[in-house]
């Protein structure tokens, strides 16, 4: 059986049937970070100016839109030309946690005399799908990445994929590839995700490895309950990471890149706060790039850069 926790990103990305995981393993070794920024600010130039200072050292740039007080268009259009400029990709952590597609309810138009037209409003349902493809963020047609709760069950990952995985670019009408990844368990303190529900989390993304390529955690899932020889490989993201401080008055818990690639197996370190609040931004950028690289070149067996 494969132990993907020494194998290089690449290695990895070369077994992987997910294209959204390949592109990012191959991105990771390519640039040689598994540093991510939480861009948790709140205006259009702010999320622009952090994804051109930090753009250099990471291999995603992770957004919360819905903060951005001026969102507009053109907002997608720069970071997306930032994002092919610097080479990374970006996730919007949208945390999606509804219904991913509902019974619709017997037709309302069957029933009516014949001279009352039909309700005015189309029957929806299908929650997560609208959530993930329309409304002003159209997340979809931009975010290599986005993620979900698992609470609802299975059908919000097919109601998502049922977006994600059919999605072609104007201009090529090749695939876009997008992905999916499940928050497994969170940083918080007093965080639900306790007890099985990390190991259903990961049940049901082996049942949807076509979308799903990873989890939001804040260890390498166990296996058990997989067919032998059929281990999958996924790709975790971790927030929760700081080297200056141990957590906030809210609740947050940071643990260290080391902590968090060494000891718990994952991949991607999330920093928020530690890198956009740092007095030298550069400087604090390329600490926790090289924090996070050496982390993960000693897993795999390699010499650590000076
Ligand atoms: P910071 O490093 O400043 O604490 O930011 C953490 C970021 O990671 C935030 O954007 C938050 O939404 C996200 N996050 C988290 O902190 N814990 C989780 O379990 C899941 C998250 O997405």
């Amino acid at each position: 059986m494969p132990n993907f926790l020494t194998m290089s990103y690449t290695e990895r990305a070369a077994h992987h049937t997910n294209q959204t995981a390949k592109d990012l393993l191959t991105l990771m070794d390519r640039k040689k970070t598994n540093l991510s920024i939480a861009a948790d600010v709140v205006s259009k130039d702010a999320l622009l100016k952090l994804a051109d200072t930090f753009g250099p050292y990471i291999c995603v740039f992770k957004t919360h839109i819905d903060i951005i007080t001026d969102f507009d268009e053109d907002l997608i259009t720069q970071l997306k030309a930032l994002s092919e400029k610097h080479d990374f990709l970006i996730f919007e952590d949208r945390k999606f946690a509804d219904i991913g597609k509902k019974q619709n309810p017997p037709s309302q138009t069957s029933s009516l005399p014949s001279n009352i037209p039909p309700t005015p409003f189309p029957q929806t349902g299908n929650t997560v799908v609208h959530q993930y493809a329309s409304g002003i963020y159209k997340i979809a047609s931009w975010s290599h990445i986005t993620n979900a709760h698992p609470i609802p069950g299975e059908g919000i990952i097919k109601g998502l994929a049922s977006v994600g995985l059919n999605l072609f670019s104007p201009t090529t009408a090749s695939p876009l590839s997008r992905g999916l990844l499940l928050l497994a368990e969170m940083s918080s303190a007093g965080a639900l995700t306790t007890g099985t529900y990390p190991s259903q989390a990961y049940t049901m993304a082996c049942k949807n490895r076509d979308f799903v390529f990873g989890f939001i955690g804040q260890r390498r899932l166990s296996s058990e309950g997989t067919e032998e020889g059929d281990e999958p490989d996924f790709v975790y993201l971790t927030p929760g990471v700081q080297m200056a401080s141990k957590g906030d008055d809210l609740g947050q818990q940071y643990r260290t890149p080391e902590e968090v690639v060494l000891e718990s197996g994952c991949d991607v370190i999330i920093v928020g706060r530690g890198l956009y609040g740092a007095k030298d931004s550069k400087k604090a950028a390329e600490e926790y790039r090289r924090a996070g690289w050496n982390a993960y070149l000693k897993r795999i067996g390699m010499e650590v850069e000076a």
